[in-house]
């Protein structure tokens, strides 16, 4: 069923560009402290960003359901950049002088170091109980990871790997599936490049997911589909590949840039300054219809059908949050978008 809807967006997407909605969705305010609330990140009902209320940046959550705002991690030393999976939330940590990654789980207990590496740590990303991240500690970039039932930590790609001495950075991982932005083929002297490649870690089989020419960055995935953005046209696109077919396309195709893609099921959300700022995107990329969700806004995330980003409405960064709605309604707003156009030719 997925495979043969996939085939059926990819044949829509193709046939019709003017399927839009530019009205946007209704949204609500999560954050309303006057310091900066960023890089949200959600999991369910669970959203979690980095927050300045306090002296040192820090980590916060909601759960939308139920309310209020409330600390996660709160050390005098700089937390940022969560991710979050379950009850599982995982940062960088810079409270022992390098950025660690460090996670807790709300359900109980305290924080706990999840990566201690004597050098740079960041980027990390977490489904189930296995968490990514890039990693220094060889001297250039590589990707651990850690089992946290198990607390094995291993090796995903690195110095014992064929290209590992070079970069490899920015993971994602879905359920065994693990992505990165890896500068393997980046040739000293030659014109910038970075491509996408993945690794089954249940199978420790490696794979290409992008090598096309210049940039392939921010990668994320859900289920078997990958979302980048792509330079390879001269402006920054979004770009997907579904890993079970093989099958690539392309997701925006605006001559301004679409950048930093998130993806939950078939909806992908990401940032666009196709109006002149900065402004929230998303597409079902099994009907085809693409939407504004909102303006002045940025770094999206998006779980099921609730995307959040951080917004700067008010004179500071807060986090807001938009329902997506459901793909068949998205497909009924598209033709009627589109019956519009033709009626008025
Ligand atoms: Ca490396
Ligand atoms: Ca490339
Ligand atoms: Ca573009
Ligand atoms: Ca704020």
């Amino acid at each position: 069923m997925k495979a043969n809807g996939f085939l059926f967006a990819v044949v829509v997407v193709a046939a019709s560009p003017a399927l839009s909605i530019a009205s946007g969705f209704p949204v609500f305010q999560i954050t309303s402290n006057p310091a900066g609330q960023m890089d949200a990140a959600i999991w369910g009902d669970l959203v979690v960003w980095e927050d300045y209320r306090d002296a040192g940046p820090a980590i916060y959550g909601k759960h939308l359901s139920t309310g209020p705002e409330f600390p996660i991690s709160t050390s005098a030393a700089h937390e940022g950049d969560p991710a979050v999976s379950g009850s599982v939330v995982v940062w960088r940590d810079s409270r022992s002088s390098w950025p660690n990654i460090y996670g807790k789980n709300l359900a109980g207990g305290s924080d706990f170091p999840i990566a201690t590496s004597s050098l740079y740590t960041e980027k990390p990303d977490i489904s189930g109980d296995t968490v990514v991240w890039a990693d220094q500690r060889n001297a250039n970039w590589d990707i651990y990871g850690k089992d946290l039932s198990s607390g094995q930590e291993f090796q995903i790609w690195g110095p014992t790997d064929p290209w590992g001495y070079k970069d490899q950075r920015y993971p994602a991982i879905s359920g065994n599936l693990v992505v990165w932005v890896d500068y393997r083929n980046q040739i000293s002297g030659g014109p910038p490049n970075a491509d996408i490649y993945g690794k089954d870690i249940s199978t420790g089989s490696e794979f290409a997911v992008c090598t096309a020419a210049s940039y392939q960055k921010a990668p994320d995935i859900s289920g078997n589909i990958v979302v980048w953005h792509d330079y390879r046209n001269g402006n920054y696109d979004i770009y997907a590949k579904d890993l079970s077919s093989g099958e690539e396309f392309q997701v925006t195709t605006n001559e301004a840039s679409q950048y930093n893609p998130a993806i939950s099921g078939s909806i992908v959300v990401w940032g666009d300054e196709r109006n002149g700022g900065l402004d929230i995107y998303g597409k079902d990329i099994f009907s085809g219809a693409e939407f504004l969700i909102a303006s002045n806004a940025g770094r999206p995330d998006i779980s099921g059908n609730t995307v959040v980003w951080q917004d700067n409405r008010n004179g500071n960064l807060d986090i807001y949050g938009a329902y997506i709605p459901e793909p068949a309604t998205l497909s009924l707003l598209a033709i009627g978008g589109l019956a519009l156009i033709r009626r008025k030719k």
